[in-house]
């Protein structure tokens, strides 16, 4: 997978794109990061890449031009086939499900805006506009960067055991279930016996229980579209006339 960043801060991906798990993915080949300064696709000397919004308003506006030129030159430097999404508060959102559709593409480009706004044609460039969440920042760079680390984790060979991939909070649908490491006892708090117990079947069924329970106290819009059994529905049920640890503090 080749992914693409179009950003007037193509420094900033430096450090994220370098770093242990994405480093390590494209120093094996399995993914390809490319970043774009847009001011060097910019017009003029002073390189402006925005500019006042038509109609008046507050703040500065991103400006097409740039944009349609940095996207039409990096398309052109690859034949595979590209998705391009961009990032913004108005985008659809981004979720497991969108992250595991997104890792079976040859190519992404993500265009990052910054400022009050995007001219509403750079939206046209875009296959997909993407939110991580319901907040405004100060660009889409961040979101670029938590978009990238969750799909290219995903792209086979690059996460060490590719079973923890399959395994983890959200593939079932539903929130992980409580994890423990040594030691078995810990300033008088005990890990529960069922783990000690080398018993798998048993230690398979607490996990979906507790996922289960974890699942309806803190997120019940999760359960609603899972296909849960009788007994399962009814256990997610009762979590809701119980206290979480949350409002117990
Ligand atoms: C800023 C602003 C200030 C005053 C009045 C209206 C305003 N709108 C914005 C705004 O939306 N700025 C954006 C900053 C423009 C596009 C890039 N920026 C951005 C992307 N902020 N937040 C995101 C984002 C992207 C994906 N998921 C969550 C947030």
């Amino acid at each position: 997978m080749r992914i693409d960043v179009i950003t007037i801060f193509p420094e900033v991906f430096e450090p994220v794109f370098s770093s242990s798990m994405l480093g390590r993915a494209a120093e094996k080949g399995l993914v390809q990061f490319v970043t774009h300064d847009l001011r060097d696709y910019a017009s003029d000397a002073h390189r402006t890449v925005d500019d006042y919004p038509f109609g008046g308003g507050p703040g500065m506006v991103m400006k097409p031009e740039p944009f349609f030129r940095a996207h039409e030159a990096v398309t052109a430097d690859d034949d595979r086939p590209a998705t391009t999404i961009l990032l913004c508060p108005q985008g659809a959102p981004f979720r497991q499900d969108t992250a595991v559709v997104l890792a079976r593409a040859e190519r992404l480009i993500l265009l990052c805006g910054r400022y009050e706004g995007f001219d509403e044609r750079i939206r046209s460039l875009a296959d997909l506009e993407l939110s991580i969440g319901d907040y405004v920042l100060t660009g889409g760079e961040l979101p670029a960067m938590v978009v990238v680390d969750a799909v290219a984790r995903l792209v086979p060979g690059v996460l060490g055991d590719a079973s923890s991939a399959e395994e983890e909070s959200f593939s079932m649908g539903l929130l992980e279930y409580p994890q423990y490491t040594r030691p078995a006892s810990y300033a008088g708090r005990d890990v529960p016996d069922v783990l000690l117990s080398g018993d798998h079947a048993r230690i398979a069924r607490w996990r979906r229980e507790q996922a289960i329970i974890k699942t309806a106290r803190r997120r019940p819009d999760l359960l609603r579209d899972l296909d849960l059994s009788d007994a399962e529905r009814a256990l997610a049920e009762a979590q809701t006339h119980v206290q979480t640890s949350e409002e117990r503090t």
